[in-house]
Order: structure tokens, then sequence, then C-alpha cells
């Protein structure tokens, strides 16, 4: 598909480079080791890959701390790597959407390095370092909270040792938030933009892409929470931290970028924002036409397994992009959330909110969950099956997180000391953070590495003893396994001209507990949360199920395709 428009309907693959492939053996996954992988990604089905950042950084928020935009992590590779990648993917049909971090940069850039080495420096003004408050300065300019805890500003020490000002930090003390109200930040993100998009590439993924304009000015405090007594992470309406009024200025100005390079044998490049913004209408203003081309909807993540749920979700994120002429971006996991088998096979709630938009539970992100709840791994893997199926058939993008394909759970018993997420304390919860859904891939093998480097080399997480079972490996030749459930599905979804973009009819007449839609033309979807089999309809020929296909029913927690 070359038509400027492949990514209305486009099923990306996210890659964690970490911990995809590790081609040299070091126990980090690098670009060599994704060039090898793409005949797998072909013969999976997708039809783009995209990168969480790749660049050069300590790794202390997993490459999200960038300190160099124009480079590739020499963990990694090289320049020379991504073109090759770059080439070899488009080769094989392949798009390549890579990770903008445009909020903040890594404590290592230079530009912060100039800034904090003198307070005089130019690049002082690229941050957003302000005096204390208090006779000595030395309370934080405000009360602005980190999303990584603590406070949102960090003092430092000027060049004689004497205490200085502080900078604004929004995620981890390592991250210096850069001042989008000077013009030579917005400047200079305009050149990186031109440099991947001259290399090739056909989109970015903006981070936090509703963060980067805040109210510098005015700096004013946010409401404290009246239960826990702390300043509020909420991104309510008005707030002077989260989706400014100013980032549909920084929006328009790439939009304009991307355009200009859009007549390509490729077809259009793309923007996927990342925003958790509720609700659908709100999050929907960052796809009106000139400004991003698509965003994550992370509603049909955070909501519980249930019919009435999904259906909400379903019917309220259709009806908000429609309205705005954009196509829906389905997202069930990715290397902030739980994985998808562990959070469906959570006993009691599986999920942070309820049909009615209630938080469940004690925390507010899946990814957060902090109660002790048993998983139930068979329970999470049916409905992680069906959940595939699910999302694979409703209209619009869809994104896969490496590893769902293989059905991987949650490491939710990485021993303390492997642990790398700065994500840890919050509310005085100890958190276990991000690792445990970004352990490397199992590829091949009785034991680890399972495959994913060459030698011995230990992976930089450790990885189960157990996973041969969910092996690359091991499933390809499984004809029941989550693999090759995927890969009939996505060549089921490339084959049929219903699926991606288009219309969602639901079908009358069904139980409560099943949901059951048409798109046009001759085909269906099924999905039964109940605990009744639901039979198949008369002369419905079945095209991919997710339980036995030879069974004549949809049982419970599956759901299947069919052509009607
Ligand atoms: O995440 C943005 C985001 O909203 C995070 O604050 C999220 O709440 C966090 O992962 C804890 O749940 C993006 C990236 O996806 C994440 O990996 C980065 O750590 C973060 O931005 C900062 O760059």
């Amino acid at each position: 598909d070359t038509s400027p428009d492949w990514w209305r309907s486009a099923v990306v693959y996210q890659i964690y480079p970490r911990s995809f492939a590790d081609a040299d053996g070091d126990g980090t996954g690098d670009v060599r080791g994704i060039i090898d992988r793409l005949p797998y990604l072909a013969e999976l089905g997708v039809d783009a890959i995209w990168i969480s950042p790749w660049y050069p950084s300590p790794l202390l928020d997993g490459g999200y701390d960038v300190a160099d935009y124009r480079d590739i992590n020499p963990d990694f590779g090289s320049l020379a790597d991504a073109d090759e990648l770059i080439a070899k993917a488009h080769e094989a049909g392949i798009r390549v959407i890579i990770d903008l971090v445009p909020n903040h940069s890594s404590w290592d850039h230079p530009a912060f390095r100039a800034a904090l080495a003198d307070p005089a420096a130019p690049e002082r003004d690229l941050y957003i370092f302000r005096d204390g408050r208090g006779p000595n300065g030395d309370e934080p300019p405000n009360n602005w909270p980190a999303v990584f805890g603590g406070p949102a500003w960090e003092r430092t020490t000027n060049p004689d040792g004497t205490p200085g000002q502080w900078y604004l930090h929004l995620f981890d003390i390592s991250q210096p938030d850069w001042n989008w109200d000077n013009d030579a930040v917005a400047d200079e993100f305009d050149s990186i933009l031109r440099f991947w998009f001259d290399r090739g590439i056909d989109g970015f993924r903006i981070d936090v892409a509703d963060s980067m304009a805040k109210d510098l000015e005015q700096l004013p405090d946010v409401p404290v929470d009246s239960v826990t007594q702390q300043p509020t992470h909420e991104k309510f309406v008005g707030s002077p931290i989260w989706d400014h009024p100013g980032v549909e200025r920084i929006h328009k100005r790439w939009r304009a970028i991307a355009d200009s390079y859009a007549d390509t044998e490729m077809g259009g490049r793309i923007f996927v924002s990342e925003a958790y913004l509720t609700p659908a209408e709100r999050l929907v203003r960052y796809v009106v036409p000139e400004r991003l081309h698509t965003t994550f909807n992370f509603d049909a993540l955070l909501a519980e397994w249930s019919a009435e749920t999904q259906r909400n979700v379903i019917n309220t994120t259709i009806a908000a992009h429609t309205a705005v002429g954009a196509p829906c971006t389905w997202v069930l996991a990715n290397h902030d959330n739980q994985r998808v088998a562990t959070r469906y096979g959570k006993t009691r709630t599986g999920a942070a909110f309820a049909a009615d938009g209630s938080m469940l539970g004690e925390t507010a992100r899946p990814n957060m969950i902090t109660n002790d709840d048993a998983t139930d791994l068979e329970l999470g893997r049916r409905r992680s099956r069906a959940a595939a199926l699910l999302e694979l058939a409703l209209p619009g993008g869809a994104y896969i997180y490496q590893g769902d394909e293989l059905g991987l759970p949650e490491v939710e018993d990485l021993p303390t000391e492997a642990l790398q997420d700065p994500v840890w304390e919050r509310s005085g919860h100890i958190q276990r953070g991000r690792d445990g859904c970004r352990v490397p891939l199992p590829w091949s093998g009785a034991e680890p590495p399972f495959g994913f480097g060459p030698g011995d080399a230990q992976p930089w997480l450790p990885q189960p003893a157990d996973w041969q079972r969910f092996s690359v490996e091991t499933e390809d030749t499984d004809p029941a396994s989550e693999l090759n459930l995927y890969r009939a599905a996505l060549a089921e979804r490339r084959r049929n001209p219903a699926l991606g973009d288009g219309t969602l009819i639901w079908d009358e007449g069904v139980p409560d507990d099943v949901l059951s839609f048409t798109r046009e033309p001759g085909f269906r979807c099924v999905v039964n949360f109940g605990a009744q089999a639901y039979p198949l309809p008369d002369g419905a020929r079945v095209l991919v199920h997710s339980g036995d296909a030879g069974s004549g029913v949809v049982g419970t927690d599956e759901a299947v395709w069919l052509a009607v």
C-alpha cells in the first residue's frame, strides 16, 4: 500500500530495541537484531514498526532520556545500521516510525551540560531554570509534582559551589524539560524532524505530546489533592502543565514539515501522538486536520474485560474520531503497562477503571497495579487472544507491543537488584516500575537467553527459566499458538477489504455479555464475555477463531471472525 493514507488502517508493531533481538551477543538488543528479524515481522504481517528511542542515552528512563537526537546509541549500533534498517524494511514493505521525545532531554545532552556549567551560558534559556522560593531560595519555585515522584524541580549548584537555581523536570531528575517558549528549541526540533525524514523515516511517535507547552509566565501552583495532601498529577482542563493551549501551534508546525515530505514511494509521513487524555472528545482535538495524524486511544487499554465496558469504549472512541474525520488508533499494551496476558488474568479486576469510569482498586494505571491479586495466566492468555481479534477487527489502526504476539506474561518476580526503572515510590507505595513488560524476547532454545543473542550472554533483564514455551521457535510450529493466531488474523486483515478503516454496525439480538458487530461487506466479529457458549450463526464461515475453530461455538472469553 503506497497510498498517502496508508496510516489510517495500519497495523504497527512496537519494538523496544533494548529487548527485541541482540545480534552482537552483548545482552542488549540492537539495530542489527531488528534487521535480522525483518523476515519474522514480514511473515507476521505488520505494516509498520515503531521503534522506541534508539538514541545515545544514559538509559535512566530506558532511552526516553535522549543525549543526542541525531545519532544511534552505540550499544544499539550506528547511523549506518539505521540507514540499512530503513532501506531493508522498505524493501520488505514495512514502514519505520521512530520515537521523538520533545518534552525533555537527558541531563547528558550537551546543551544541558553547558547550561549547568555556567548560569550565564546561552544554553541556559533552552531549559527552564528559576530561582527558588523562600528567603534563601531553598524551596522549589512552585509545587508541580514529577510524574516519577517528588517535586518537578531540582536545585543546581553554581560553579563556585553555592546553591543555585532550580530546573524543571516533569519526569525523572535526569530529564530536564526543554523551554518551548524559546524559538531556538522549536527550530532545533524542526531540524531533528528533517534529519530523520531525510533518512527515509515514515513517521514519529510523539512522546507525551500534551506536555511541551506550559504556563511558564505564571508558574501557578496546581491544586493539592484533599485525600493525599499531594499536588495533583491530574490533567484537569486549564492545567498549567498538561494540554496547554500552546501545544496546538507546535503540532501544526510539525504537520507542515511532514506534509512537505508527503510525496514519497512509501506514501505519506505521519505522527502518532502519545497523550493520556480523557475523555475521547478532548483527545481527538489532537487529530483535527492540520494537527497530528493519529493519537493512541488508551481507554481500551485501561478498560476492564467486560462486554459493557468494551462496548462503551468502542462507541465513544469511534464517535469522537468520526466527528473530526480521523481514524481510531487502538492499543492494548506498550512498554509502560502491564502485559495483556497478565492484566486480563488478574482474578479481581484486571483493570484500573470500571464501565462508569470509576477507579477499581487503589491505583490509576494498569502498570501501577500494586494489589497482590493472583494471576490466572491461562485465563489471561485466553482473553488476550480474544482481545487481539477484537482489536484487529475494529475500524482504524492498531498497535501490537513486541511479545504480545507470543502471549508473553508480565514478569512479576524480577529480583529487586535487577530492576532498572525509575518509577519506585509513589504515595508511600513501593512500585515495581515497568521492567516486567520489558524483559528480552525468547526466540529459540531451551534456556536463557533463548536465542535473544547468539551466545550465552545473559540479557540485561533476566528471562524466566520456563520461557521456552513462549518462544518464537516453539509457537512457530504450533498451529494453536498465539503467534499463529496473530499471523492468521493479520493475513485475513490484509486480504479482506471489510477490515481496516470504515464503519462498524452492532448486531441486534445477541446476549448482553456478547459483543457482535458487522463490518461491511460480509465480515463479522463475535466476542463472548459471558459464561454461556454462544452458537455460531447459521451459514457463517469461520475465518479466524481464538479458540477451537471446529467447536461450532464461541466459548467463554473467546472471539471469532466470520464471513457472513
Ligand atoms: O510516557 C508518558 C506517560 O504518560 C508516562 O508518564 C506514564 O505515566 C509512565 O510511563 C508511568 O506510567 C512516555 C513514555 O512512554 C515513557 O516510557 C517515558 O518514561 C515517559 O514518556 C517520559 O519520557
